[in-house]
């Protein structure tokens, strides 16, 4: 049995997010998808919410659940005996800021990291680009879930007001 982790911020989930979980659910017969805290970004959601709206958009992928993290990812991966985490990279950035973690991961515990290429619809999507448009009257409509979608003009609104 293979049980594998893909970590997050998730705040919140986008449609790239989604296509690298559904993509590592078909690689693993578990997948986890945890959203932890980055200590380097703001957050416009808090853990609950991104733990349920993941819960909603992940409903129809069988092995996947959702659970929130705090402290290491590697203890998180020991404490529920999974082997790899999944990363998703969207270009050369990507690649130069997980590379030291996947190595750091390995070095701590062994975890092995799997990197899966973006998919060429969502390579420009991040959840902070997402937020900055939506903030401003953007359209991101097709970039996230309708409900996800629905979550975010709402925040925003109250953000406001
Ligand atoms: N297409 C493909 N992949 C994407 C896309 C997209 N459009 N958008 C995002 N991704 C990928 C990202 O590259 C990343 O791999 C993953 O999806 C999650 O992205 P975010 O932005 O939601 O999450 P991050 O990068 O802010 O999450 C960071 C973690 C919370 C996972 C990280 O900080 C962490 O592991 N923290 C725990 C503390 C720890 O262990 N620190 C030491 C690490 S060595």
């Amino acid at each position: 049995m293979t049980r594998a982790v893909c970590p997050g911020s998730f705040d919140p989930v986008t449609n790239g997010h989604l296509d690298i979980i559904r993509r590592s659910a078909r690689l693993f017969d578990e997948l986890v998808v945890a959203t932890g805290t980055n200590p380097s970004k703001g957050r416009l959601f808090d853990p609950d919410e991104r733990i349920e709206m993941l819960r909603q958009t992940c409903a129809d992928i069988p092995n996947v659940t959702v659970r929130g993290f705090t402290g290491l990812i590697v203890d998180f991966c020991r404490e529920i005996d999974a082997t790899a985490i999944v990363k998703g990279l969207r270009g050369g950035n990507d690649y130069e800021y997980e590379l030291p973690m996947a190595q750091m991961n390995a070095h701590l515990t062994g975890v092995e990291t799997v990197f899966l290429t973006t998919n060429e619809s969502w390579g420009y999507v991040s959840s902070s680009l997402v937020k900055e448009v939506a903030s401003f009257g953007g359209d991101v409509s097709a970039l996230v879930p309708a409900a996800v979608h629905a979550r975010l003009v709402e925040r925003l609104a109250e953000r406001r007001s």
